[in-house]
């Protein structure tokens, strides 16, 4: 049975309950402002859930203490923040941290993205030259992006991406936005988190990343339960899906509907602005666990630079 999440952030809904029962016996139940704010903005605290960790320099990619830090913040929040010290224009801290993760924690290395860019991925509005030859992909344009994880289309899609900020939007466009699965998922009704846990979706490669003419499209579930049974993981990009089936197209709706809703707003998005992400920060991010979006980039300079790594399978997936 589908069990409410354990998570060790409080929920607004919890400290809702405990205001409403504690101004029960009173006459007048007032709640200090600052419980009424924080009751409405809990998720929202991003300190509280994004942790942050220092990298005053760039030998800290290979500090044993820094990296398990890494490691474990990923592990339990499935986000993290390092701000670095230094300039670090060739992102060679993420580099260097990526094979200690490797080495030190299990973790599978990124996969080339071409012959020509490596490991790395330049999250730039591009005008003239593209990264992959005569092809404008997503990342290369100022369009917003819907929610959606990376790769979805991937069979194993990466399980960790993280981008680093070489210039935020300086005219408060470029805003990425992070959804919470499990949280997210607490909005769904139970046929809908069965539904989307089956195999009955298509899921479309898009052109400009089909490696293999044969495989166009990978056949799969959307959402995935945990070794305790909790729906926390999910792989989604609208545009490149079409449900097989009736009830997968019916619990497709009801999730479209829950992401677009306010509840999900307030109950497991946080908006990660450049107060937030600011030039020489990183943020890691667990891919199945989070769903991400960004908003249209109104600077033409904004700059993150991206890396995938950790391909491991979406377990339900056929081919
Ligand atoms: O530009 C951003 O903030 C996010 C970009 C993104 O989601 C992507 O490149 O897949
Ligand atoms: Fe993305």
């Amino acid at each position: 049975m589908y069990r409410r999440a354990a998570l060790n952030f409080p929920t607004a809904r919890r400290l809702h309950g405990v205001a409403h029962q504690q101004g029960h016996h009173l006459r007048a139940p007032r709640l200090p402002r600052a419980a009424i704010d924080e009751a409405r903005h809990t998720f929202a605290d991003i300190s509280r859930i994004v942790p942050n960790l220092e990298a005053p320099d760039l030998s800290y990619a290979r500090e044993p203490g820094h990296v398990h830090s890494v490691s474990e913040k990923l592990q339990q929040n499935g986000i993290l923040k390092v701000t670095l010290g230094f300039a670090d224009s060739k992102s060679q801290y993420l580099e260097r941290l990526l094979w200690s993760l490797h080495q030190s924690h299990g973790h599978q290395l990124p996969i080339a993205h071409s012959a020509t860019r490596g490991w790395f991925w330049d999250v730039l509005p591009a005008t003239t030259s593209f990264q992959t030859a005569n092809c404008q992909a997503r990342s290369e344009t100022m369009e917003e992006f819907p929610w959606h994880t990376d790769c979805s289309y991937e069979n194993p899609p990466p399980r960790y991406f993280a981008l680093h900020v070489l210039q935020p939007d300086r005219y408060g466009g470029g805003t990425l936005s992070v959804m919470n699965v499990e949280r997210l998922s607490e909005l769904l009704s139970p046929t809908t988190r069965i539904s989307l846990a089956r195999p009955e979706y298509l899921i479309r490669t898009p052109p400009e990343f089909t490696k293999h003419p044969s495989q166009q499209h990978i056949v799969g579930s959307l959402l995935l339960a945990d070794e305790e049974g909790r729906p926390t993981m999910m792989r989604f990009r609208e545009d490149l899906l079409t449900p097989l089936s009736e009830r997968a197209a019916a619990a497709l709706e009801e999730l479209k509907q829950a992401l677009q809703g306010t509840e999900a707003q307030s109950h497991s998005t946080l908006h990660l602005t450049p107060k937030t992400l600011p030039e020489q920060s990183i943020i890691l991010i667990d891919n199945r666990r989070w769903l991400h979006a960004r908003n249209h980039i109104k600077d033409p300079e904004r700059h993150l630079r991206r890396v995938r790594w950790d391909a491991v399978p979406f377990p339900s997936a056929s081919a």
